[in-house]
């Protein structure tokens, strides 16, 4: 097997030229940080979680329920390890506008970098057994084209991503209900 990487950040700053209007729920750690990177710093709809590991992708299956608008969830492989039978909950729901993206870098980064051990872990497999699409990428061109591909497919797409760790300076804001509410009051929630 290749053990090419894609860049996060390149990956990252993807998802916004793609879905410049997405909600993107970023997983806590380095998934926010490298998120906090390449935003603007008052875009509204980065929902940074922090602290909070192994629920990314449940807040944003919550949040693509209650709006019809884009919504992207940047989650990170240690924390959806811990937390796997949301897929399963993501493939119940399966609403048309949540795109799952996993930065798969084989570590517990945002501590350190601690072996996941876990690098012979098929998240793209689990999805796809858990009832959803799914697709593994290893260069930051693919993961474009799979992420372009994800947002326009009417299902749910997990798109497992290998990145190399990266360790960024950035900080999103420390005020959580701050974060919270900014993203709440920047979507429209009329589904609710
Ligand atoms: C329940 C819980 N356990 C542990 C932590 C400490 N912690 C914060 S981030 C993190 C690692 C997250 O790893 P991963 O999801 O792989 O993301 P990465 O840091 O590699 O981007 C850990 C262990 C926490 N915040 N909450
Ligand atoms: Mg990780």
């Amino acid at each position: 097997m290749t053990d090419a990487r894609a860049d996060q950040y390149a990956c990252t700053e993807s998802v916004l030229d793609i879905t410049p209007d997405a909600a993107v729920v970023s997983n806590l750690g380095v998934a926010s940080y490298v998120l906090a990177s390449v935003s603007d710093s008052e875009r509204a709809r980065n929902f940074y979680q922090w602290g909070s590991m192994g629920v990314t992708t449940a807040v944003g299956l919550g949040l693509a329920i209650s709006t019809d608008e884009p919504v992207t969830v940047l989650d990170g492989d240690g924390s959806l390890l811990m937390s796997l039978g949301t897929l399963t909950t993501v493939a119940r729901y399966d609403p048309d506008n949540l795109t799952v993206v996993v930065w798969a870098n084989d570590v517990y980064g945002t501590t350190g970098g601690q072996s996941l051990q876990a690098s012979q872990t098929d998240f793209a497999g689990i999805a796809e057994n858990s009832g959803l699409d799914a697709v593994t990428v290893r260069n930051t061109e693919a993961f474009a084209d799979a992420y372009r591909d994800a947002t326009e497919s009417a299902s749910v797409t997990v798109i497992v991503c290998h990145v190399d760790p990266v360790d960024p300076d950035a900080r999103p804001p420390f005020d959580f209900p701050y974060i919270a509410r900014r993203a709440r009051d920047s979507l429209s929630t009329d589904t609710m």
